[in-house]
């Protein structure tokens, strides 16, 4: 699992090379960066089962035919499934945004999964939105949390939705 400081050092390291101009710029943007990551990340710890209650019931407002008789969220076990698989995605998005790194997704989170989702019928495109609704509805709270800078809170959301959509026809 790399962070944003080991993938800088693993990258000159395997370069032979002292750190240049590119990797000191790299490196103090992620430590200056880093109280808010961590605030943003106990921000979203303190409220992470409401963040995934509201946004899967805003997920079934727009797709109730997903808890529908023949959606794939239906019966009380998919329906729970479903909801773990987002605060998966929520747990796994706090590591990356303290971590600066998606590195952590790839590893623990995207291998196989499209595989599996495809064999269980689990409906891509809508685990897509669901994640997008959860990403604003994190936005919003690491906002509230009086964070100034949030920008770094797109990326692990962003990707693993990129990474989901992506051999999707
Ligand atoms: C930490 C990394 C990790 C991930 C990401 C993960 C996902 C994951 N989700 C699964 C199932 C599932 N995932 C869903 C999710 C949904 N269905 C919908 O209609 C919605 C669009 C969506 C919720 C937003 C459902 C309903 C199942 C159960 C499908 C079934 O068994 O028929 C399964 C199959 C095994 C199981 O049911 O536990 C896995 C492996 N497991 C992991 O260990």
């Amino acid at each position: 699992m790399q962070d944003a400081v080991t993938t800088i050092i693993r990258n000159y390291d395997l370069a032979g090379r002292y750190f240049d101009r590119d990797a000191v710029d790299n490196l103090k943007s992620y430590f200056a960066s880093g109280n808010d990551r961590i605030q943003a990340a106990t921000a979203i710890n303190a409220e992470a089962a409401s963040i995934v209650k509201q946004a899967s019931l805003n997920l079934f407002d727009e797709l109730p035919e997903l808890i529908r008789p023949g959606g794939n969220a239906y019966t009380t076990r998919r329906y729970a499934a479903c909801l773990r698989d987002m605060d998966y995605y929520l747990r796994y998005a706090t590591y990356a945004i303290v971590a600066g790194n998606i590195d952590v997704l790839n590893e623990r989170v995207l291998q196989g999964l499209r595989e599996t989702y495809n064999s269980l019928n689990v409906p891509i495109g809508p685990t897509v939105r669901g994640i997008q609704i959860m990403k604003t509805i994190v936005k919003k709270k690491v906002e509230e949390a009086g964070i100034n800078n949030i920008s770094f809170v797109d990326q692990p959301f962003d990707y693993i939705t990129q990474e989901l959509s992506e051999k999707d026809i």
